[in-house]
């Protein structure tokens, strides 16, 4: 008898001790959508992410992941989330500006000059700063990962300078900041959601949309474009957002685990979004779309004649925040 209880519990002491770090965790599948496709590098960053929680869970932290639009469009899911009928999106801090006004600091045109200026401030204290502002809103963000540097696409010619937009109908991410930018620039600015882009633009309700090239290229818009001109007229961010009344339903290490593997999801996701951007410009090159540059002298001048969006907006978003923006970009470009 005391030999067999001595065997069940050193049975009982070698199972736990390969399974201590996993004894906070449940069985959990978490749903996670997207508005754009698999092939995207964000489906990179969300199979590292998955990698990364199984071994920390022991397979116990599932992903159950939604492509193209297939749960709705950044608002619709982020409103799930706020309600707790889903976990995670990766959305683009635009359409949410309606929301959270704060986050309306990424939209303004032309505020970073490379991705090492938008790491550096959203991995830093300023990103740290706007995600502390988030779970008042019911969302708690794990995580920037990249959109981008956004280019311009038409179906009626290049654009060179900024007088090119006039008249042209854009479609705009949803927030008053996007629209101002382009209206200022003569554009017939439309805000739209995401996935309606592509047959807007098929059915020529609309003239233009600007995104990276890499959503360029996996969303194929380059089958319903014919000009791609070099505009980075914005980095806005993709989040990756948890809901907040599911999150407090979580334990410690289950919550642990989760900002880890966002980290770990963040950075293969932009290493791929890099390496990718060149390829995807020369794909949809190949595809057909007649690419040009615009000049230093007309990036200026973009640059100058978007100036007025700063001051219209700066209200909206919060006159600390943009200041706190542009002090944390100043001490960036000092270094
Ligand atoms: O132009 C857009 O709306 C995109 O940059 C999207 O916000 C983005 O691709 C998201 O839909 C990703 O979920």
């Amino acid at each position: 008898m005391k030999s067999i209880l001595l065997g069940t519990v050193a049975a009982a002491m070698a199972i736990a001790s390969t399974l201590p770090a996993h004894a906070e965790f449940a069985d959990r599948v978490l749903r996670l959508s997207n508005g754009i496709n698999q092939d995207h590098p964000v489906g990179n960053g969300v199979e590292a992410m998955r990698a990364c929680l199984t071994e920390k869970s022991g397979g116990k932290m599932k992903i159950a992941d939604f492509w193209g639009g297939a749960l709705g469009g950044d608002l619709q899911a982020t409103q799930a989330l706020r309600s707790g009928t889903q976990e995670m999106v990766v959305t683009s801090s635009s359409p949410l500006v309606g929301i959270i006004p704060a986050l309306g600091v990424f939209d303004l045109p032309f505020l970073f000059a490379n991705e090492e200026e938008a790491d550096a401030v959203l991995d830093g204290e300023f990103g740290q700063y706007l995600s502390d502002m988030l779970p008042e809103y019911g969302v708690v963000n794990l995580a920037y990962w990249e959109n981008g540097f956004r280019n311009l696409t038409n179906s009626s010619k290049p654009v060179e300078k900024w007088e090119d937009l006039e008249g042209m109908r854009v479609r705009v991410m949803q927030n008053n900041i996007f629209l101002d930018t382009f209206a200022n620039m003569g554009a017939n600015a439309m805000p739209m959601s995401f996935g309606e882009v592509y047959s807007a633009l098929e059915t020529k309700t609309i003239d233009a949309q600007e995104n990276p090239f890499v959503t360029i290229d996996t969303s194929k818009f380059y089958e319903v474009q014919d000009y791609l001109s070099v505009t980075r007229h914005a980095y806005t961010p993709f989040m990756l957002l948890f809901s907040k009344p599911i999150w407090d339903t979580l334990g410690a290490d289950e919550q642990a685990a989760l900002q880890e593997c966002a980290i770990v999801g963040r950075d293969e996701q932009r290493r791929v979004s890099r390496e990718l951007s060149n390829k995807s410009l020369e794909s949809v090159m190949e595809a057909g779309l007649q690419v040009n540059e615009v000049t230093p002298e007309e990036y200026q001048r973009m640059v100058d004649k978007a100036q007025v969006v700063y001051d219209k907006h700066a209200e909206s978003i919060g006159k600390e925040v943009v200041e706190r923006m542009q002090a944390a970009l100043t001490a960036i470009r000092k270094q």
